[in-house]
């Protein structure tokens, strides 16, 4: 049982809804499984403290499917619906290209019950004689297919789990049997997904402190427990390794233990090359140990520059610690302000004031309000008039205590390339997103062309989670991003780095091959409640991992600077 299977369930009734025609509600159930899938406590905690009406697009009737979820660990409704629909909708929804009635007509024709059926289909090309597919759309499907995700892997978004971990850790310090608790694995690189959590610490009652780690509330079973090394699972959906290490060797310990094993196993062939041995216990010349009780000490013994968890992902960066070329990050401190975030003006869930109050509150010095545009029905999109009066209100907030707002929009681009709102009202917004939403192709050309005439329309500041993956959903547009990069550069359009948690779009990958074109980065958090602002930190995260400065990422400009930007 748990939050992910729910999302599943409701994500399939919504599907079959869709399917039968109904109206709605398949909005409604989607709107829920998103918020549940998102939540970073267990559903059953909220049920239990009465708290199940706060999730965003939980009314009674989805609030009593979650109660019976809970006490029954069934939807009656869903087993009814799977009855009719024996289809595996959670596989096939992956394929981009697939809603849920061209799966269903796939079923009906071809007998496609699950995404290995769909691949044998493709493989013998049966699918160019359906109405609706034919050729091109077979190939295009076949492309599809080989990227999706499989999902035997269980991996979660870190910034549904970041601050659970983290308010984890502060227990533990807390309990005062430990003298230090840290964070290392993929949690410390910042990785947009992570499989487990790993916790190092060293304590002179390593016994004890092991038994309060296994009875802390966030725990629901323990899978191994020992004086080094005791491993559970939480209840927030993840399972944690806390291990117990010697002060002496604390630093080796981090250090082995943040990886990646790639980085690691780099580190360990230039300690061999010098003659010698390391271990997650320290470096050794013979049996003589000359470093390892901190991190610094390991990579400066070994010649190299000291570089932050983000970079260590085996891709250049021991490379560039040899020889002192390493980026200067850009600091989670020099980020001043948020560039993408949505009121209940169009599909946030708070109004303007609520947001530029919680802004401020976490130490923001502006956000870029940016709705979405008139195109994006299921999201209330705003057209020009609405727009109009908005920005009315922004303007009458502005300036007020140290505080400024830029009037923004996340504007569609339509099929053909042309934007979603006249020129007057694009003239008047300080920041404007182009974003790709609906009516996406699987043909690469067809989408790169209509992305980059609108690139060249003059009137983008930046691009939206330019590849519009959603991790564990669907994968990334087929796009030529190297022309996209391109066209950014010569039309000095941004790039956004969307932190949102199953978005974290650009991929720091990407990030860093597309910062060899000179092209500047906008950091938002997509936030559509309060609570989501802090993903801002994952974008910033995801800016780093892709090795940005500080002179790349525009939110490190101050208003006053960002709204002089040409456009
Ligand atoms: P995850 O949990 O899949 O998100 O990724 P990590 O990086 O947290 O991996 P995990 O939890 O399996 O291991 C924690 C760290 O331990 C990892 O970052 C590097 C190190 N490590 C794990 N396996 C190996 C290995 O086979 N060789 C070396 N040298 N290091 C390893
Ligand atoms: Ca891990
Ligand atoms: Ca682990």
């Amino acid at each position: 049982m748990s939050n992910k299977q729910l999302a599943d369930i409701f994500y399939t009734i919504a599907d079959i809804l869709e399917i039968e025609g109904v109206n709605w509600k398949p909005v409604a159930y989607r709107k829920a499984a998103l918020s549940i899938s998102t939540l970073s406590g267990d559903i059953s905690d909220y049920y239990k403290n009465g708290k199940l009406e706060r999730i965003e697009g939980v009314g009674e009737g989805i609030g009593k499917k979650i109660i019976e979820y809970i006490k029954t660990g069934k939807v009656e409704k869903y087993e009814e619906l799977k009855k009719k629909y024996p289809i595996d909708f959670d596989s096939l929804r992956q394929v981009r290209g697939l809603g849920p009635k061209k799966i269903f007509s796939l079923y009906k024709s071809l007998g496609i019950k699950n995404i290995d059926d769909l691949r044998e289909a493709v493989s013998k090309h049966k699918l160019r004689e359906l109405e609706g597919f034919g050729e091109k759309t077979e190939a295009n499907l076949s492309n599809t297919l080989a990227s999706v995700v499989e999902s035997t892997e269980k991996r979660v978004p870190l910034g549904f789990m970041l601050e659970s971990a983290e308010n984890l850790v502060s227990e533990l310090r807390r309990s005062g049997l430990f003298n230090k608790v840290e964070i290392a694995g993929s949690t410390r690189r910042m990785k947009e997904t992570i499989g487990d959590l790993d916790i190092l610490a060293t304590s002179n009652k390593p016994e004890e402190a092991m038994r309060f780690f296994t009875k802390m509330k966030e725990v629901s079973d323990v899978l191994v427990s020992g004086p080094t090394k005791t491993s559970v699972e939480l209840k927030f959906g993840l399972n944690c390794d806390l291990r117990v290490v010697e002060d002496e060797s604390f630093g080796s310990a981090m250090q082995y233990f943040t990886g990646n094993k790639e980085h690691n196993i780099k580190l360990r062939r230039i300690a061999l090359s010098k003659g010698l041995k390391l271990n997650e216990y320290g470096i050794f010349r013979g049996d003589k140990k000359v470093a390892g009780e901190s991190e610094e000490g390991v990579y400066s013994y070994l010649g190299l520059d000291y570089m932050p968890p983000e970079l260590r992902e085996d891709t250049g960066e021991i490379e560039a610690a040899q020889v002192h070329q390493l980026p200067k990050l850009v600091q989670y401190e020099e980020i001043l302000g948020d560039l993408h975030t949505h009121t209940n003006d169009s599909d946030g869930a708070d109004s303007l004031g609520e947001l530029v109050s919680e802004a401020k509150k976490i130490g923001l010095k502006y956000i870029a309000v940016t709705n979405h545009s008139y195109s994006l029905r299921v999201s209330k999109g705003l057209d020009d008039k609405r727009f109009e009066a908005l920005n009315r209100r922004i303007e009458a907030l502005n300036g007020k205590e140290n505080f400024s707002v830029l009037k923004g929009v996340e504007l569609e681009i339509l099929k053909d390339g042309s934007l979603d709102l006249s020129s007057k009202t694009l003239l008047g917004m300080d920041f404007v997103i182009g974003a790709l939403h609906q009516n996406i192709s699987n043909d690469r050309k067809t989408n790169t062309d209509r992305l980059i005439k609108a690139i060249e329309s003059g009137k983008l500041s930046a691009i939206a989670h330019p590849t519009d993956r959603i991790i564990g959903e669907r994968p990334p547009i087929n796009l030529d991003l190297d022309k996209v990069f391109e066209a950014c550069e010569k039309n000095d359009v941004m790039l956004e780095i969307n932190g949102y948690p199953t978005r974290s779009d650009l991929p720091f990958d990407l990030v860093k091959r597309a910062s060899k074109y000179r092209v500047k980065f906008s950091l938002g958090s997509d936030s559509h409640r309060l609570a989501h602002l802090r993903f801002l930190r994952l974008a910033t995260a995801i800016a780093r991992r892709g090795w940005l400065t500080k002179k790349d990422v525009i939110n490190t400009l101050t208003y006053e600077q960002i709204i002089k930007l040409k456009r």
